[in-house]
């Protein structure tokens, strides 16, 4: 009997030692296969015009976060040359202007030529024609709510670029700038949105209750195994 109960006791202990892989498994999986959505905090859609780059840098716009980070910004651009090469920029978040401290910087994102008009002439020509491109950090970024940032925005290489602007003062919170100042007027706004990314409610609710189903499982197996015994000494399944 005792050798039975030492038996049973190591595979509770190896039951909970599966389960907690089982745990670490899914919370690895979480990060890599669930679902994620945006919760977009400040944003500013409407496209009135389309800035050169690298030749109207510094360029950037002011925000105030209602959240305490961000995870992401997206801006509103076009292929603004006939080259073919492609082209590369990235941002940057600074504290409340262009000489605060910066806080956050994104990978480089690169451009495929024509990435905004995949399709037939007027790539490099037509500046209505633009589109989203996501710039994500690696780590979220802290913020405080409440407190102005500056999202930069810096040509890194190969085509010139066009980058999208509002000029009717859309945003109420901040002001967009190029020509390293406030743009043509205080009513110039960069098109952007920012937030923080989180995995989808059921992709989290699904994959808790399966890790749970699992574990379950183990525990109520390893329950019949542990103590009723049959008159043959086997255990009772
Ligand atoms: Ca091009
Ligand atoms: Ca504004």
């Amino acid at each position: 009997m005792t050798a039975v109960i030492v038996r049973s006791s190591s595979r509770v202990v190896a039951t909970f030692v599966r389960a907690a892989w089982v745990v670490a498994l899914g919370a690895g999986l979480s990060r890599t296969v669930a679902a994620e959505s945006d919760i977009v905090d400040q944003f500013q859609s409407d496209v009135d015009v389309v800035v050169g780059m690298p030749v109207r840098e510094p360029m950037g716009q002011t925000f105030i976060p209602s959240l305490s980070s961000v995870d992401f910004v997206e801006l509103q651009m076009f292929d603004a040359s006939h080259d073919s090469n492609g082209g590369s920029v990235f941002v940057r978040i600074r504290e409340e202007s262009m000489s605060g401290d910066v806080v956050g910087t994104s990978p480089i994102v690169f451009l495929e030529d024509c990435f905004q008009f995949p399709a037939g002439p007027g790539c490099g020509m037509i500046a209505t024609v633009v589109a989203p491109v996501r710039f994500g950090f690696i780590d979220s970024v802290p913020l405080t709510a409440g407190q102005s940032y500056l999202i930069e925005v810096i040509h890194a290489g190969g085509d010139l670029l066009g980058v999208a602007f509002g000029l009717r003062n859309q945003y109420m919170k901040g002001a967009g700038f190029y020509d390293g100042s406030e743009g043509f007027s205080a009513g110039v706004d960069l098109t952007f949105r920012e937030g923080v990314i989180v995995p989808e409610p059921t992709s989290v609710a699904l994959l808790a209750a399966g890790v749970l189903a699992a574990v379950g499982g183990r525990w109520r197996r390893c329950r019949v195994e542990s103590f009723p015994a049959s008159a043959t000494g086997k255990p009772i399944r």
